[in-house]
């Protein structure tokens, strides 16, 4: 036998075959990570993590002994559109096609805790998700849905109270007890205030909810999983995936001190606190976050010292990554959601959903929805990668990935705990700010072209077909759900109400009882969303976010190169002619709290050279103008990720005009179909910049719009 060749052989030989050294090949991942072109042995001395095994301490290998080859991962398509009856129809179809439990998509309003006939929702009703008013409306949901055997997840925070409520009293009114429900709440408001923003009241009381929320679970409903704590968002948002995973594991550190807070034993709840992770196209290391996922929770849960071994295990819920999806030849979605998933179920995730193709667009329709629900079907019975646990274990590369991804994380949660926990940092905005400078790098990265994306900055098509979309018409869910509601109100006892929401209110005020229980009799009673989330805001008032810009981020990323710097130069020379900074507002209208793009964009074009007033999150068109009028803006750039532009841009537009401030240029970015184009530009929007655009792109057109006014 000849020696086996060493390390420096290789070297030399990767050195011939690139005519540089193999070194110039690391890549360096926006987590900080020098990934290597070859890993060997040596990359795992000295790593603790190793021999361990699934379903024991620490979890790393996956929380089951057998994992998938005992029951796979549960394929769960979070979903949800117009009113109650549609969307039951939806998930009936569904569980009849394959998929093994529901997750519940809400609108926008709902999250919000505003009822249907809300002023200040007109354009949100039933677009983003199902409108749910009432334990009514919750009855039809869940229609013939058996409560007993099939779990579902509601992705809730906000009016994470009245929906939780509104479920349990379905359930019974269904003849199913407490006890025997079994599903998650997403209930992880601190994410809400980092990036997700679908948040109603202040921290403090927010964070009140939660633990409650954890009480009642734990002492009622043993099947239930209290929370599901977020990273996808982080990462929806831009993040890296270190800091995914840390503010996460980070949240859950809070959220279990809130509750031990309550006078909970650890062991009583820890076993049903669940997570829920992005894993987008970095597929060995999105592998690798999961496991250095449960490595970590295991780590940090020891802290409070459980008896159950199950307190220590971190079980997830995956979602393929939405950012990753591009309106540009949407069909590569499809493939780009495939790759995720297979990396989510290689992580060994207990719970997926994958993406529709048409999600960067719109709703998805039937056929989309059975090829992202037929994806994980194919995985789980034809791919074999069921068959065994764990399968990447002894990896040279996915052993030393976790391991890179766990220390990094681990820095970065202790660094959050030098700040006094989660809340505290939360409180700073740092989180916050780490994000969006990450996600404004990004976008530089993939605007430069560093970061290839198939169709869009590479191999773009000449001609894109246009594909069926799905659309709701949201006036008539509207009206439908108003007709309801005022129904509701007709048939109910109203003093039962009047004291259900007062008992309410006192136990929120007081700090006395359960919130949660509390809220059950008020659904009971038939009070809507809308009323138990208005007697909580009287207790504990509104929270209102103040709008932060990072700057020299995206134009740190161009350096001096000329295509910037020509951008800049000719919005000087503009800045110049009109004697000022050219103004322009980015707007977030409705109750659409996406604001990654607006946030990126705003950032960007301060590098650029505008002067940039971002909005405050939830104007109503006529808040926005008044907005915008004040700060005396040349443009207004209204993000919408939420399905509303049909009906907010149009109505922006107006209360410009009525307000004589005509001359503002209003242009629209975001998830805005490309059939919906003209609509807008025939309703006096100047411009529209769908998914996928280049913001020096954007900048450009939007700086031809100002000229062109100036000259007419
Ligand atoms: C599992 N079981 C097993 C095995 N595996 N038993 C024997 N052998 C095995 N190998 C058991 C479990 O113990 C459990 O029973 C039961 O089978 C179900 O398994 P599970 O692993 O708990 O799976 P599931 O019920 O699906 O729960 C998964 C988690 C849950 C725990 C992650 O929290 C969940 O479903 N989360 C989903 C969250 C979600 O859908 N979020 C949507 C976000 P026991 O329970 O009796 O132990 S959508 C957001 C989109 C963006 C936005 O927000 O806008």
């Amino acid at each position: 036998m000849t020696d086996r060749p060493t390390k420096d052989a290789w070297k030399k030989l990767a050195e011939r075959e690139i005519k540089a050294p193999p070194d110039t090949l690391t890549w360096n991942t926006p987590e900080g990570i020098e990934v290597k072109p070859l890993y060997t042995a040596e990359d795992l001395e000295g790593v603790g993590h190793l021999g361990t095994l699934p379903g024991f301490e620490p979890f790393l290998r996956g929380p089951r002994a057998t994992m998938y080859t005992g029951r796979p991962w549960t394929i769960r398509q979070y979903a949800g559109f117009s009113t109650a009856e549609a969307s039951n129809n939806f998930y009936r179809k569904a569980l009849a096609a394959g998929q093994q439990g529901v997750s519940v998509a809400f609108d926008l309003a709902t999250h919000r805790g505003y009822d249907s006939d809300h002023p200040r929702v007109e354009g949100d009703v039933g677009k983003a998700g199902v409108a749910i008013d009432s334990v009514e409306d919750m009855k039809i949901l869940f229609d013939g849905i058996p409560l007993e055997k099939i779990s579902v997840s509601m992705t809730m925070n906000g009016a994470v109270i009245p929906i939780l409520a509104n479920f349990i009293v379905a359930g019974e009114e269904q003849g199913v007890p407490r006890a025997l429900l079994s599903g998650t709440i997403q209930n992880d408001i601190l994410k809400e205030f980092m990036v997700r923003n679908t948040y109603i009241y202040p921290p403090e009381p927010s964070m009140r909810i939660v633990a409650d929320i954890i009480e009642f679970t734990a002492k009622e409903m043993p099947k239930f999983n209290s929370i599901s704590i977020s990273g996808y968002h982080m990462q929806e948002a831009g993040s890296t995936l270190v800091q995914e995973l840390a503010f996460t594991l980070a949240d859950g550190r809070e959220y279990v001190r809130a509750a031990l807070k309550k006078g909970l034993n650890v062991d009583d709840f820890a076993g049903r606190l669940s997570f829920f992770f992005a894993i987008g196209m970095n597929f060995f290391m999105e592998a690798a976050k999961l496991r250095a996922a449960r490595l970590l929770w295991s780590r940090i849960m020891t802290e409070f010292e459980p008896k159950k071994s199950s307190s220590l295990m971190l079980r997830t819920h995956c979602q393929t990554s939405g950012v990753s999806l591009q309106e540009q030849d949407p069909y590569n979605n499809i493939v780009r959601t495939a790759f995720e998933a297979m990396s989510a179920a290689l992580g060994g995730t207990q719970s997926l959903h994958t993406n529709s193709f048409d999600e960067a667009i719109a709703l998805p329709t039937e056929f989309s929805a059975r090829i992202a629900r037929n994806t994980q079907l194919i995985l789980q019975h034809e791919t074999g990668v069921t068959k065994v646990v764990d399968p990447l274990a002894g990896s040279y590369y996915v052993e030393a990935l976790t391991n890179d991804l766990a220390e990094k994380a681990w820095a970065l949660i202790e660094e959050v705990e030098a700040m006094g926990g989660m809340t505290k940092a939360v409180a700073t905005g740092l989180p916050k700010r780490l994000i969006e400078e990450a996600a404004t790098r990004k976008q530089a990265a993939i605007d430069r072209g560093d970061e290839v994306i198939v169709g869009v900055n590479k191999y773009r098509l000449e001609q894109e077909d246009d594909i069926d979309i799905l659309e709701i018409d949201n006036s008539a869910v509207r009206q439908a759900q108003i007709a309801r509601i005022e129904r509701t109100r007709r048939q109910r006892d109203p003093s039962r109400v009047e004291e259900a929401l007062a008992a309410l209110e006192k136990v929120a005020r007081s700090g006395e009882g359960n919130i949660l229980a509390a809220a059950v009799e008020a659904s009971r009673a038939r009070a809507t969303v809308g009323e138990i989330s208005d007697a909580m805001r009287r207790a504990f008032g509104d929270h209102a976010a103040i709008p932060e810009v990072v700057g020299n981020v995206y134009g740190k990323a161009y350096d001096d190169e000329p295509e910037f710097q020509t951008l800049v130069s000719r919005l000087e020379q503009f800045a110049g002619s009109l004697g000022e900074k050219p103004r322009i507002m980015v707007a977030k209208l409705g109750q659409d709290g996406h604001d990654r793009g607006a946030k990126v964009i705003a950032s960007a074009f301060g590098d650029i050279g505008f002067e940039v007033i971002a909005g405050p999150l939830f104007q109503t068109p006529g808040e926005a103008a008044d907005t915008a009028i004040v700060s005396k803006v040349h443009v207004v750039g209204m993000s919408s990720l939420a399905a509303g532009h049909k009906t907010l841009a149009p109505q922006l537009v107006e209360a410009l005009k009525a307000k004589g401030a005509e001359n503002i240029i209003v242009v629209v970015g975001g998830v805005i179909p490309r059939q919906d184009y003209q609509y807008l530009l025939d309703h006096g929007v100047a411009a529209v910049f769908g998914p996928g655009t280049n913001v020096l792109d954007a900048a450009r057109a939007v700086l031809d719009l100002m000229e062109g006014k100036r000259r007419n």
